[in-house]
């Protein structure tokens, strides 16, 4: 009788734990997001992901030398290519993914910057086109994201260094500050190509989210895993 107690609550208890484990919703293999956010609202891609050559870009991963902790899934991206102030459109990194629904959907960087003395708005930035069946949902045209953007951290210099700070920061014209946008199709393939611009800045994911879902503050918040 007690053996058949003890099965019991053990089963309750498994049934618990299991309920539990799946009130975080996985966005990928090793990352979660609270499950109040849909999967249609949010396109989660790890900078790691990619299945373009590194070229001047290393992995780097909890352990190694340099490594930002708080990374998603312990590994990111770092550009070692051109100059800690800036460089050209160098090493593009492919990111493919489907539109989950029809809307318009801002795109955000985790980012770090490591400036090893340099000056804090340097080490900050990268550039950023879409291909693919979209539109622009901002004051950019369709012709102007289809092209290499510089995209730097939100912040610029102010931001702390060796530390996880969202990027989604246009800057198409010298000072003149925008954000990356777009009207996306629902089932339409897009293709996120992410180029180095500055030595030494880390790139650990990429969220695409809804903006009639989320204002910004909002998403900030929610899709920081760190
Ligand atoms: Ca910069
Ligand atoms: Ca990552």
């Amino acid at each position: 009788m007690l053996k058949q107690k003890i099965l019991f609550l053990c089963i309750i208890l498994s049934i618990f734990i299991s309920a539990c484990a799946t009130q975080n919703y996985k966005i990928s293999n090793k990352v979660s997001l609270k499950n109040s956010i849909l999967k249609k609202d949010v396109v989660f891609i790890e900078a790691e992901s990619t299945n373009s050559k590194l070229q001047k870009w290393i992995l780097v991963k909890k352990g190694n030398k340099n490594y930002v902790k708080g990374a998603s899934s312990n590994t990111y991206l770092e550009f070692l290519g051109n100059k800690p102030i800036t460089g050209k459109a160098n090493s593009p990194l492919e990111y493919h993914f489907t539109a989950p629904k029809s809307g318009n959907f801002k795109l955000m960087l985790m980012s770090s910057k490591r400036l090893e003395g340099v000056k804090s708005d340097w080490c900050n930035d990268a550039f950023v086109k879409l291909s693919g069946d979209f539109e622009s949902a901002n004051t950019f045209t369709k012709e102007d994201l289809k092209k290499d953007i510089k995209i730097l951290q939100d912040g610029n210099d102010e931001t702390e260094e060796l530390a996880w700070h969202w990027a989604s920061t246009a800057e198409k014209d010298r000072h003149v500050y925008n954000d990356f946008v777009y009207q996306l199709k629902k089932g339409e393939k897009c293709v996120i190509t992410l180029s180095g611009r500055s030595m030494r800045f880390s790139i650990d994911y990429i969220i695409l989210y809804d903006v009639n879902e989320y204002n910004n503050k909002e998403a900030k918040e929610l899709f920081k895993i760190q």
